[in-house]
């Protein structure tokens, strides 16, 4: 095999919002799948306001932290914990800049969102981050370990 299990990272990836209300759920998962990584977990949630304050604590002295808090808990999110090598930079390629007026067109922001308050996911910036986030947003229980059997060169 080419990789080994060192190189097996998670990336915590969140549809935001406006990407459930825009009915952008499965374009967006869609992209992930192609991809070849491995889904873990999957679900749809009303999240709190003490769980998206957590979540983005590092942007807590932000002028725009309350927004964000706001936008983050305005509807359902679809949280979802992706497996796979090199899994955390190759979402953040897929996801493309934070401003999608700055993110290339074949990313999800280049294609589908245009301002940086509204730009439909989510993905974690550092493995440590992936699995900091998947344990914040997922319970026990709720991932699962599962082998593909028909294509195991994909992990
Ligand atoms: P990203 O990792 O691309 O999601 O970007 P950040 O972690 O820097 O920002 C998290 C979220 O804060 C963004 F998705 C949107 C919001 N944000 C703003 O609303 N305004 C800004 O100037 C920067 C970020």
């Amino acid at each position: 095999l080419v990789a080994s299990m060192e190189d097996v990272e998670e990336s915590y990836i969140m549809i935001k919002p406006d990407g459930v209300q825009r009915g952008l759920v499965g374009e967006i998962i869609s992209r992930f799948e192609k991809k070849g990584f491995k889904l873990k977990g999957l679900k749809l949630f009303q999240c709190p306001k003490e769980l998206a304050q957590e979540h983005y604590k590092d942007l807590q002295s932000k002028p725009f932290f309350p927004k964000l808090i706001d936008y983050i808990t305005s509807g359902p999110v679809v949280c979802m914990a992706w497996e796979g090598v090199g899994v955390v930079a190759s979402a953040r390629k897929l996801i493309g800049a934070t401003n999608p007026l700055n993110a290339e067109p074949g990313t999800i922001r280049g294609d589908l969102a245009v301002q940086t308050g509204r730009n439909v996911v989510h993905g974690s910036d550092s493995p440590d981050n992936g699995k900091r986030e998947i344990a914040l947003w997922f319970k026990e229980g709720e991932l699962c370990e599962w082998t593909p059997v028909l294509e195991p060169w994909l992990k």
